[in-house]
């Protein structure tokens, strides 16, 4: 798989922040945390920690020059706790030390006496409790109540899905340098370095242009890193002001995954009606979200909850309502699909109870109701070049999907102890921020006097290949080899007021950015050409494989040589370019609107098959059918939608989040908490969509990096699936993960022990 990093990946020499040499005068800090999940902080007692011999310093709110403030969307989040904790794990205080060793042990000398308060872990105890972090939204479109009576088919019933951890490579991580002046530079592990550098800036109190935050890579993030890397840079940034050092902060696996927020849970209320056809005629959901502590991007993810709510499917007469709940654990936070997964989950299992009540397979429901062009989604937006269908086509004609369902029969029929199912899944994506002034980029392209090509743009690499993408515009708009482009790092003081690299947007963004910023400098490239060819014909002139072309002829002129003519005829070689995504509006009043640029779409098929002795499993393969439109590198697609899979499957099955009645993350390393290993991989077989082609998009490509973890969806009901082929008085109880525990409980369960989720 070509990518710009592989071979630095490869010899171990990809630079990430804790590869970083330190030098002799750095400082370490590690947060003092709460470990009660809701109390009052009486007193605190530092004297035994700050005897530690190395222990520099201890911070407190007290001690915060700016605003001891570090939420985004709702100034909500204290960075430091002041009299109150609301999870375990908040920080409190900060230690500074000569090692990070030290800095633990110093945590552990601190005495905290606490005045515990009621904690509430449950989304729906939170609801009754009138916890939220914002009021109720609702999408709707028709009307639902006066279409029940006209269903031959109604169902309700509950699904919950569970949260997950990201589990990227690298641990949340952040060093920060104090300069002259006031000034400081900070290395942050983070999606989001415009929003490290604006955080920072509120809780020291100084202006932006002060403070440089710089990414070179991510070892992953998943959404992990896009609100939640913040923090961690604004400690390590606080400490270096006040105490003049360079200061690292790094955090274990177990702390970063007892410390740090994960997918939402969500819990939800359902109720479907269809016609004798298959044809859904109302569909009515409510979800709750388990949103933690504090809002973090939850209001946001809820959003997203709602433009999913329907899926691929039109539905006539429809009513999502969404409440964000606030409740005593860590906030949780943006994590691949952003809300959608769980609002496709929740559907898709509507879908599978009222096939069951019929008696016929989930798919001819989901086929008999997609979206087709100049449908309206419930929020208002036309549906346009969708290619569902398409997809669904290319599913069966590759992979024989049909077939594939009779042999399962077959195969069940003739083993009594391992029953096999397949399910389909088709998606459907929204692409763009859906907070309209997040959908900006800026890129800043230098061409130097011999030729190679710098740029920097706002995108993190986290490894989904974006700087090669943006290689590609660059060499592509430029007529020049991929070799003379080199992408540098990501820095808030080359680019200003740059969104996070999220919501699938970030080769989109900034792609298109880099594309203007090209255009520019080729235009006056171009121009120079004409005079030193002395040519009038410009718009014959083009520059193709580093060669200036007249009408496609070679002029004898290359683009080195034009490149030392530009510097020494004082042509300008630099350029910035600004891109704003042309054509959305949301109207948050009506709830309706053009939120999106396009959507993604595709179509997959998961087959597993289950030990009915053990209530173990193999998710045996996923085949999928995919429109990625014009791909700008396919190999980083098909690895995108790879990785993406295996996730979603993750989540629907093995992953499991548990804390303890105190609100303490039980599951808190890689041993207790399982995510797929090569092993628990299904063979993936992908089929790009041909001749797809997205006018909307970058060079006519779509964005990949969320999607397809939704066909991961589709685990979940094949092992429903396949159980009551084992057992068929099985009621399927709507709770994700499924787990061989809850496999095995439900492969032998009695009819009357029925659905109590
Ligand atoms: N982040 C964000 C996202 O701030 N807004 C979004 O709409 C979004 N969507 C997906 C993933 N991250
Ligand atoms: Mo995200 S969930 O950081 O696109």
């Amino acid at each position: 798989m070509k990518q710009l990093d592989n071979e630095l990946h490869a010899r171990g020499q990809a630079q990430f922040t804790d590869d970083l040499a330190l030098t002799d005068n750095t400082l370490h800090v590690f947060p003092l945390v709460s470990n009660i999940a809701h109390a009052l902080i009486k007193s605190i007692d530092f004297r035994k920690a700050l005897a530690l011999p190395g222990v520099k310093t201890i911070l407190t709110a007290k001690d915060i020059t700016g605003q001891n403030q570090i939420g985004n969307i709702e100034a909500d989040e204290v960075l430091l706790a002041e009299s109150e904790v609301f999870y375990q794990g908040q920080a409190i205080a900060l230690i500074v030390a000569e090692s990070a060793e030290l800095a633990r042990s110093a945590c552990n000398l601190c005495e905290i006496e606490y005045q515990e308060l009621e904690a509430i872990f449950d989304a729906r105890i939170a609801d009754q409790h009138n916890q939220h972090i914002a009021s109720p939204r609702c999408f709707s479109m028709g009307s639902i109540e006066s279409t029940w009576p006209r269903c031959d088919y109604i169902t309700e019933g509950h699904a919950e899905c569970g949260a997950q951890e990201h589990a990227y490579l690298e641990t949340q991580t952040a060093i920060a340098y104090p300069l002259e002046n006031g000034q400081l530079k900070i290395i942050s592990a983070t999606q989001s370095p415009g929003m490290v550098q604006r955080i920072i800036a509120k809780v020291l109190g100084c202006a932006m242009h002060l403070i440089e935050v710089d990414v070179l890579r991510l070892g992953g993030a998943f959404g992990g890193k896009e609100e939640q890397a913040t923090q961690w840079a604004v400690m390590a940034a606080l400490a270096a002001r006040l105490t003049q050092h360079p200061v690292k902060l790094q955090l274990s696996r177990e702390e970063d995954m007892c410390l740090t927020g994960k997918r939402h849970p969500y819990s939800a209320d359902f109720k479907i009606g269809l016609n004798s056809k298959g044809k859904i005629l109302a569909y009515q959901v409510y979800f709750h979200q388990n949103a933690g502590a504090f809002a973090d991007l939850s209001p946001a993810i809820l959003e997203r909850t709602l433009f999913h709510a329907s899926n691929a499917y039109f539905i006539a007469n429809f009513q999502a309502t969404a409440v964000s709940c606030r409740t005593n654990l860590p906030p949780n936070t943006a994590f691949r699909g952003f809300g959608a997964p769980q609002a496709v989950f929740v559907l898709e299992a509507a879908i599978f109870k009222a096939a069951q009540q019929m008696g016929i397979d989930p798919a001819i429901i989901q086929y008999n109701n997609l979206l087709q062009d100049e449908d309206h989604f419930p929020y208002g937006m036309k549906v346009k070049n969708n290619t569902l269908k398409a997809c669904h086509s290319l599913l069966e004609q590759k992979f024989f999907i049909n077939q594939r369902q009779q042999d399962c029969e077959h195969f069940n029929k003739q083993h009594s102890l391992q029953k096999k199912a397949i399910s389909l899944i088709p998606i459907t994506f929204g692409i763009a921020f859906t907070a309209l002034f997040l959908n900006q980029a800026d890129a800043l392209v230098h061409i130097y006097a011999d030729g190679s090509v710098s740029i920097s743009t706002g995108a993190v690499e986290m490894g989904q290949g974006v700087k090669t993408k943006i290689q590609t515009v660059a060499a592509q708009t430029l007529g020049i080899g991929v070799n003379r482009i080199k992408i540098d790092s990501t820095n808030t003081s080359r680019i200003a007021n740059m969104s996070p690299t999220a919501a699938s947007t970030g080769a989109d963004l900034n792609g298109q950015a880099t594309k203007l910023a090209c255009e520019k400098i080729l235009k006056r490239l171009i121009q120079l050409a004409a005079a030193t060819l002395n040519t009038s014909n410009i718009n014959q002139l083009s520059i193709k494989s580093e060669r200036i072309l007249l009408a496609e002829k070679d002029m004898g002129l290359t683009w080195c040589q034009l490149i030392t003519q530009a510097y020494l005829t004082r042509c300008g070689l630099s350029a910035q370019a600004h891109y704003a995504t042309p054509h959305l509006s949301f109207d948050r009043n009506k709830e309706t609107g053009n939120p999106f640029a396009y959507h993604v779409y595709g179509y997959a098929a998961l087959e597993a098959t289950i030990d009915c002795l053990r209530g173990t499993y193999q998710i045996d393969n996923i085949k999928i059918a995919h429109d990625a439109g014009k791909s700008l590198a396919t190999n980083i697609d098909l690895g995108q939608v790879e990785g993406a899979v295996v996730q979603g499957i993750g989540w629907m099955t093995m992953e499991e989040i548990i804390y303890d009645p105190h609100g303490r993350l039980l599951s808190n390393n890689l041993t207790n908490y399982k995510i797929p290993d090569i092993y628990a991989a299904p063979e993936i077989q992908v089929k790009f969509l041909a001749n797809s082609n997205n006018t909307t998009g970058l060079m006519n490509s779509k964005a990949v990096g969320e999607p397809p973890f939704i066909y991961g969806v589709a685990a979940f009901f094949t092992l429903q699936k396949a159980i009551q082929a084992f057992n068929p008085t099985y009621q399927a109880k709507l709770s994700a993960p499924m787990t061989p525990e809850k496999v095995l409980l439900a492969l032998y369960s009695k009819n009357n022990e029925i659905n109590n989720t």
